[in-house]
């Protein structure tokens, strides 16, 4: 068996596979460490904006998270330790990418960055889904004469104490960055094309005595792990995909924080965004408001013209110099796999399956792409819930089918082009209900303008990912 990516989805993958018995596996990851996206950013107030006791794997809890919601360092050593304590890492190849997998009717032909191929029975893709950094298609970006590079590539040789620092993008990253850096860059100026909203939420650390009270009685872990699902799983996991009270709730909240938090007019004007709360990713942070208001912080709202060598020009012709740009600007959400050539029966390329975007089978597999599944796949419930526990599930449907093959019941399967669409067919339906398509530009949307988002509860993939649905595969 292989495994594309040894992050967070890899790991789990590969844990879950171990669990179930089996031990001959590989994980090809493309850099010398575990850890994906908590390996490659690093900018200064990365934090998960999901509670860390529920951003775990729920066989691995971890009692000595410092607060409830953990820096990124944090977060990226809970990773490597797993693949420590694990033994996984003897799985894994480093610094190895792939670069195409094609099935020859039997096997998936794997081909490495390295040179090698190898032949694997069952192909995961583990690939993560926010790795490719969005450039900014700016005029004159090039010809900045400061620092400039995107948040996932922090140049930490970077001087930023008493320098000019721009910020372009209020993502939940930029949000981040702009709340570490206030008040350590001596002008910080945050470039916002679209105000987004923000709800709070304070960061609370956890004690010591707190610590080892989870490290001595690991179901007080375990309730905790429940505790948070629960919560969000019942607040934001239902308030974007239905109507009612919940939503208006929330949105509520969002309103009272920015009215409460941001006293000066005109600033709050500039902060009020244009569409409902949790139609784009909402911002989970109690520090932005107070980060935005500080002296010394500007927030520029006019369109970005140009960068000249000084800094970034805005539309009405002020040149804000700088000496550090950052460019806090997003993922391209949609290349999933890319660049991988995935080559499936008769030669049908993902390239031409995914012309009109990704699309997939309950999020986990591909009609003529036998014995290959997915963990984060196209439309996994990636709102403002934990990954981590989209992944297990998954990971637990996938282990299932692999049973069935390692038992020798069947050779290969994939999922039936008609249940697909019949999938994705009821997907379309329900996406009026969110709250996404009610009108605003985010990465959550696809080239046909609709979500590429779960539109039901977290509970509900689930429910859809609890039965083996033999019925809807071709099984050989
Ligand atoms: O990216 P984004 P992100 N000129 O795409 C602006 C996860 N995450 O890196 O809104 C000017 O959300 C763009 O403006 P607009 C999380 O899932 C998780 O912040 O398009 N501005 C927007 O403000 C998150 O949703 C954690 O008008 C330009 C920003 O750049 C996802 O990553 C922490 C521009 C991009 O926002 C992505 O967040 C951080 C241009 N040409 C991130 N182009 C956790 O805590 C783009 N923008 C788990």
């Amino acid at each position: 068996m292989g495994i594309i990516g040894a992050g967070m989805s890899g790991l789990c993958m590969a844990a879950t596979l171990r669990r179930a018995g089996y031990h001959d596996f590989t994980l090809y990851e493309k850099a010398d460490e575990v850890g994906g996206t908590w390996r490659e950013n690093t900018y200064p107030g990365l934090s998960c904006d999901v509670p860390a006791r529920f951003y775990s794997y729920s066989f691995a809890p971890n009692p000595d998270w410092t607060a409830n919601f953990a820096p990124g360092s944090e977060i990226q050593a809970y990773f490597t330790g797993f693949a420590d304590s694990s033994g996984l890492r003897e799985h894994i190849r480093f610094g190895t990418e792939v670069t195409e997998a094609r099935w020859n009717g039997e096997r998936w032909q794997v081909s490495l960055s390295d040179g090698d191929t190898d032949m694997v029975d069952v192909l995961v893709s583990a690939a993560g889904v926010l790795h490719r950094p969005k450039l900014p298609a700016i005029a004159g970006l090039a010809s900045f004469a400061g620092s400039a590079f995107h948040s996932a590539r922090w140049d930490h040789s970077v001087e930023l104490a008493d320098q000019r620092v721009g910020v372009i993008g209020t993502g939940s990253t930029g949000a981040q960055i702009v709340s570490a850096l206030a008040g350590v860059a001596g002008r910080l100026t945050l470039f916002q094309r679209t105000a987004q909203w923000v709800f709070p939420m304070p960061i609370v650390s956890y004690s010591r005595l707190g610590r080892a009270l989870m490290r001595r009685f690991r179901p007080l872990n375990r309730a905790s792990y429940r505790f948070y699902q629960q919560l969000l799983e019942q607040s934001f996991g239902r308030a974007v995909v239905e109507r009612g009270w919940r939503r208006r709730l929330l949105a509520t909240l969002c309103r009272l924080n920015l009215r409460l938090g941001v006293r000066d007019k005109e600033l709050r004007r500039k902060l009020t965004p244009p569409d409902q709360p949790m139609c784009k990713r909402l911002i989970i942070s109690g520090r932005f408001y107070r980060a935005v208001t500080r002296h010394g912080v500007d927030v520029v709202t006019d369109a970005i013209d140009h960068i000249e060598p000084e800094g970034v020009v805005t539309a009405d012709g002020v040149r804000h110099e700088l000496d550090v740009l950052v460019l806090a600007t997003g993922f391209d959400a949609h290349a999933y796999l890319r660049p991988i050539n995935l080559i499936g029966e008769d030669g049908v390329k993902l390239e031409q399956v995914w012309a009109d975007g990704p699309r997939a089978y309950r999020t986990v597999a591909l009609p003529g792409f036998p014995n290959f599944f997915m963990l984060m796949g196209p439309h996994s419930p990636i709102g403002n819930h934990s990954l981590v526990a989209i992944a297990e599930t998954q990971a637990d449907y996938i282990v299932r089918w692999i049973d069935q093959i390692a038992r020798g019941d069947i050779r290969q399967v994939a999922p039936t082009e008609r249940a697909t669409d019949e999938f994705n067919a009821a997907m379309r339906e329900a996406m009026p209900d969110t709250v996404w398509t009610t009108g605003c530009q985010s990465w959550y949307l696809g080239k046909d303008g609709l979500p590429e988002l779960w539109p039901w509860s977290p509970a509900r993939h689930r429910e859809m990912l609890a039965g083996d649905h033999t019925d809807e595969f071709v099984a050989r």
